[in-house]
């Protein structure tokens, strides 16, 4: 059994927009929680089983994943052959690496670069936003999405910090009409609608 514990417009929306995009939607219960927000709204829920009381938070059969890569991983894997090279597909690696380096370095640069952090020391280990920049036009320019002919689960999850920071958009074209294609997407555009009303309610 697959339950995803699931806050409102929060990190875990983009697991949401990987169901919905996979189609297993009948399969994952939604528990929806509390938590604390970043302007210091909401609170700790004792439902959500989140060592930190974060989202998203994934049970499955009585095991808990945490971190938004290996909540996908974990769903990818579960439901091969939709949304994610399989294990002997020679693209394999390439969306391994997206998803590590999402959590590992784009988000980082993105957070300190949102604090207006700077130290060389944070610039030494993540680098910032130009290799970030260069790293998705390089991939971009084989697109349409970041595995090529393909969209999978990389594509949902880098775009995520852009739908909802538009501002931190790159100027970048090829990056720009990435983020449009996304956008467009059915699936992605059901749960925004739903997360306003959610949120709202
Ligand atoms: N690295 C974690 C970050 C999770 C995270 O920070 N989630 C936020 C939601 S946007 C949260 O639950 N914050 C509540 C809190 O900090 O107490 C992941 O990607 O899963």
């Amino acid at each position: 059994m697959l339950t995803l514990f699931h806050a409102p417009q929060s990190r875990s929306t983009r697991i949401l927009t990987l169901i919905e995009e996979m189609g297993i939607a009948d399969l994952v219960k939604i528990e929806q929680v509390n938590i604390t927000r970043a302007d210091g709204t909401g609170a700790p829920d004792r439902a959500n089983p989140h060592p930190d009381a974060k989202v998203p938070a994934l049970l499955h059969d009585g095991t808990l994943i945490t971190e938004t890569g290996a909540v996908m991983l974990t769903l990818t894997d579960l439901f091969p052959g939709r949304l994610a090279p399989a294990a002997d597909d020679p693209k394999r690696g390439e969306f391994l690496t997206w998803l590590f380096w999402y959590g590992s370095v784009m988000e980082p640069v993105l957070i300190l670069q949102g604090a207006g952090i700077t130290h060389p020391w944070l610039t030494k280990t993540y680098r910032g936003m130009p290799e970030i920049v260069s790293r998705l036009h390089t991939a971009l320019s084989k697109g349409p999405w970041l595995l090529g002919d393909r969209f999978t689960a990389a594509d949902i999850l880098i775009q995520s910090p852009f739908q909802w920071f538009k501002d931190a958009t790159p100027d970048d074209p090829l990056i720009r009409d990435w983020l449009a294609r996304g956008a467009a997407r059915p699936a992605l555009r059901r749960v925004m609608q739903a997360e306003t009303q959610r949120r709202a309610a």
